[in-house]
Parts: structure tokens; sequence; C-alpha cells
């Protein structure tokens, strides 16, 4: 069997240590680690989503699935920064999972991946309340504030968030960016998000067109 097989086959078993010995191996094997991640753990990820909702699963496997998921992701998280210098000089973003939403592997790579591509990253974890963004992004004067929504009952939130920085005025200090498996472009643009994120690798091009906005609006913090 193919190792990206094996890979999703032990994500499907919910075994922790057979998912780590995979992704070990096929890094070994040379594959790029974002393969391993789409091909891998995500694709695994979609299989259990599908298996839960036709009542195929229940939540504990799910849980187990996770947990061999995050495992894995642990391990090939060293292999996706490639750089280590990173400064942040890209742009901050105040990143979280909003609230009423517990699903943060997805987040989590997002992360990953702007840190990688020199972002700074506030990461506020998952079921973060609205209010939080807006303040952690007053704070630190972000940029960009990105919203993950696994569920299309949280999801809702968002165009709350964007509701009250426009009644704050503030709107037009930062770009929103929203991605997660339910959201799609036209959601980001019926709720004003400047920007909509597929996968992880599609957030980093997405937040650096909203740098490159940013720039030409001189949109500034001072
Ligand atoms: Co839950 N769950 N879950 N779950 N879970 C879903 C989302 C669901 C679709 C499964 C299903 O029914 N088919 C369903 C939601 C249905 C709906 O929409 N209403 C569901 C449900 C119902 C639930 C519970 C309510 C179950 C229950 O308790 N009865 C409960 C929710 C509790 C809560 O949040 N309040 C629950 C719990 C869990 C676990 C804890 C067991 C676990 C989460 C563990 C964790 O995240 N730490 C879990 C999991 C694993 C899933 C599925 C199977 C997989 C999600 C995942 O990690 N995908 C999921 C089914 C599915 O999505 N197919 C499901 C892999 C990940 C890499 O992809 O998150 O899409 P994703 O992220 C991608 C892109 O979307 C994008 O980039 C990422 C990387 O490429 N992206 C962004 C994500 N955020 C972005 C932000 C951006 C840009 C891009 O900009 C800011």
């Amino acid at each position: 069997m193919e190792i990206l097989e094996k890979i999703v086959e032990s994500v499907m078993n919910g075994d922790v240590e057979k998912c780590e010995k995979f992704v070990k191996e096929a890094l070994q094997q040379g594959i790029d680690p974002m393969e391993i991640v789409k091909e891998g753990l995500s694709k695994a990820m979609n299989i259990i989503g599908e298996k839960f909702q036709r009542l195929e699963i229940f939540l504990p496997d799910m849980i187990l699935a996770a947990d061999a998921v995050v495992a894995g992701i642990e391990i090939v998280k060293p292999k996706l920064k490639t750089k280590n210098d990173w400064k942040g000089e890209e742009g901050k973003v105040v990143l979280g999972t909003i609230q009423g939403d517990v699903h943060d592997i997805g987040k989590n790579i997002v992360k990953i991946m702007l840190e990688t591509s020199d972002f700074e990253v506030f990461d506020l974890g998952r079921d973060v309340p609205v209010d939080r963004f807006i303040e952690k992004a007053e704070e630190v004067g972000a940029d960009i504030i990105g919203m993950s929504a696994l569920m299309t009952t949280t999801m809702v939130y968002m165009p709350v968030l964007i509701k009250k920085l426009k009644e704050m005025g503030i709107k037009n200090k930062y770009q929103v960016m929203v991605g997660g498996a339910p959201v799609l472009p036209e959601w980001a643009d019926q709720i004003g998000a400047e920007g909509y994120g597929e996968d992880a690798m599609a957030a980093v091009g997405v937040a650096k067109r909203l740098m490159e906005d940013r720039k030409k609006k001189e949109i500034r913090h001072d």
C-alpha cells in the first residue's frame, strides 16, 4: 500500500502511533510535507466527516481520528516551517476559530503557512468570541483579521464581527479574511469580507494580496 494511503487508513482507525510512524516514513521518502497534509491527513478527515454524517461512525471515532491528525501535523510542522528566521514582516494577522466552534486543525495549518510566509500571527485559539478578535486587533495594530469556521451554525458569527467593526467606525483599519469547509467565496462577498482562502496555501496568497491592497489604500494605524 502506498504510504499516503497508509496515513489515511491510520487516521481513520484513530491510530496515533501508526499515523506518526507513516508520516515519518513519508517524509523519509521525500514526499512534500504539504502533500502529506493534503493527500494524507486532510483527505482522511474528509472521509471521516462523510462517515460521521452518514452515521457510520460516531463522535468518539471522530475524536480519535482528530488526535491522530494532530499528532501527524506535529511531525510535519517543522518541515513546513522552512524559514526559521521569519520576522513577521509581511503583516500582522489576528487569527482564530469563531465562537461556538472548536474545530481548529485547519486553522492551525493556516497559522503555520502564514508564519512560514513571514506574517506575524496572533492565534486566539478556538471558540473565540467576536469581541475578542476586535480587542486583539486593536491591541496589536493588526492588518488582517482571519476567522475560521467549520460549521454552518457558527459561520453566521462572521458577519456579526464585520458589522461590529463598522458600528465602531474601524472597519477600514482591517482587512477581513474568512475560511473553513462550509465557507464559500460567495459568502465572503455577501458579508463584506475582503478575502477568502480555500485552503492554507490559498490563504497565504490571499493575505499577501490583502497587504498589497492595504499599501495601495495607504491604511495606517497611526
Ligand atoms: Co466536527 N463537524 N463536530 N469535530 N468535524 C464537522 C465540521 C462536520 C462537517 C462533520 C459532518 O457532519 N460531516 C459537522 C458540522 C456540520 C455543520 O456544518 N453544522 C461537525 C459536527 C456536527 C461536530 C459536532 C457538533 C459533533 C457533536 O458534538 N455531535 C462537534 C462540534 C463541537 C463544536 O464545535 N461546538 C464536533 C467535534 C469535532 C471533533 C472535536 C471531534 C473534531 C475537531 C478536532 C479539532 O479540530 N481539534 C471534529 C472533526 C475532526 C471534524 C471533521 C471530520 C474534520 C475537520 C478537519 O479538521 N478537517 C469535519 C468534517 C469535514 O470538515 N469534512 C467535522 C481537516 C482540515 C485540515 O480542514 O478545517 O477544512 P479544514 O481547513 C482547511 C480549509 O478549510 C482552510 O484551510 C485549511 C487547511 O487547508 N481553512 C481556512 C480553514 N480555516 C481557514 C481560515 C482562513 C483561510 C482558510 O482564513 C482565515
